[in-house]
């Protein structure tokens, strides 16, 4: 038996490069009945079995193998992937960890913000409400605006009104002060009326009063005070005129006297007396103070130069003499 074995090659597959075959390729030669043959068919059918579970694992491996590998080498990649991403897991979760503080801190500023934000919005309610009121009143002072506007419309009309307003005011004013002034001369009429009715004359601003009955020059100057007036005084070349026509070519006693004054003349109403202005009302030759006993002045003449001294005892018709005083009204 072993010659008969050493004699028949043995069979086995052999792999190259993938391809599969039987090994040796021809069958051997045939040198009468094989050994093998005359095993039993179980043990054939074993071999076979044995050779095709071979065959199969051989082609199994031939062609898992690659798929394996591949699968191996896509296992490492994910595994290398899976380790980065687990590394890179370990280093954010230090980093989580480190930022831990952090995130806390930010919590604390999301809530401050949020209160701000709160605060914000409440602001910015309030702004609203503002902004509505706002809005309210620009619409009012817009009305307002179309009313100045309407009223500026007027304002050329109302000008030319206002002047002739003015105008009428100032003629207004204009006559009030006439009417005024008419006032103040009626009442001055009336003033004067009144005193005249009473027997006084009235020239330029004084009333005179020409007696009836004469007196000393004493008697006539009490006369003249219990009527409010003196003697009168003579200040100018007018009243003089006035006084003699008036007196009609009859003696009057005037105010004029140097009684008590060691020789100076005065007028006893109080009048300052101009010396050089009155030298043209005395007579020519007067005066003389005839028997050093003249110290009295009477308007004598019926001219310009009229004045005569004359004893203060010596009874002459008088001229009393009150200035006009305009009432309250
Ligand atoms: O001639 C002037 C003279 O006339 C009179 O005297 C006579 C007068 N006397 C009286 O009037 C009282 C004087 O005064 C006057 O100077
Ligand atoms: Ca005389």
């Amino acid at each position: 038996m072993k010659t008969a074995e050493s004699e028949v090659p043995d069979a086995h597959f052999t792999v190259d490069k993938q391809n599969i075959s039987l090994w040796p390729r021809e069958p051997p030669p045939t040198m009468g009945s094989p050994l093998i043959l005359r095993k039993p068919r179980v043990v054939q059918a074993a071999v076979v079995i044995l050779t095709l579970v071979l065959l199969a694992s051989v082609l199994l491996q031939a062609i898992l193998y690659p798929w394996f590998m591949g699968t191996l080498s896509d296992v490492k990649t994910n595994a290398q992937m899976l380790k980065g991403r687990v590394d890179n897991i370990s280093t954010l979760s230090s980093e989580i960890k480190r930022n831990r503080g952090g995130v806390e801190a930010a919590g604390i500023q999301v809530q401050a913000l949020n209160t701000s934000l709160n605060r914000v919005r409440s602001q910015m309610r309030r702004l609203e409400f503002g902004v509505k009121q706002a809005d309210a009143q620009i619409q009012t002072l817009t009305r307002s605006w179309e009313e100045v506007d309407n009223l500026n419309a007027h304002i050329p009309e109302l000008k030319r009104d206002l002047d002739k307003a003015s105008a009428l005011n100032a003629k207004i004013q204009g006559l009030q002060s006439n009417l005024e002034s008419i006032g103040k001369a009626l009442k001055k009429q009336n003033d004067i009326l009144q005193t005249v009715s009473q027997g006084w004359k009235y020239f330029s601003g004084n009333f005179y009063y020409f007696s009836r009955v004469p007196k000393t020059w004493y008697s006539a100057q009490q006369f003249c005070r219990s009527r409010n007036s003196h003697l009168t005084s003579v200040t100018s070349v007018s009243e003089q005129e006035f006084l003699y026509r008036m007196a009609g070519g009859l003696t009057h006693w005037i105010g004029l006297t140097k009684a008590g004054s060691e020789g100076h003349w005065y007028w006893v109403d109080d009048t300052p007396f101009d010396k050089v202005q009155s030298m043209r009302f005395w007579i020519p030759g007067e005066p003389n103070n005839a028997r050093n006993n003249e110290h009295c002045v009477n308007i004598k003449a019926s001219s310009l130069q009229s004045w005569n001294d004359a004893s203060c005892d010596n009874t002459f018709l008088f001229i009393c003499k009150r200035p006009y005083i305009p009432s309250e009204p």
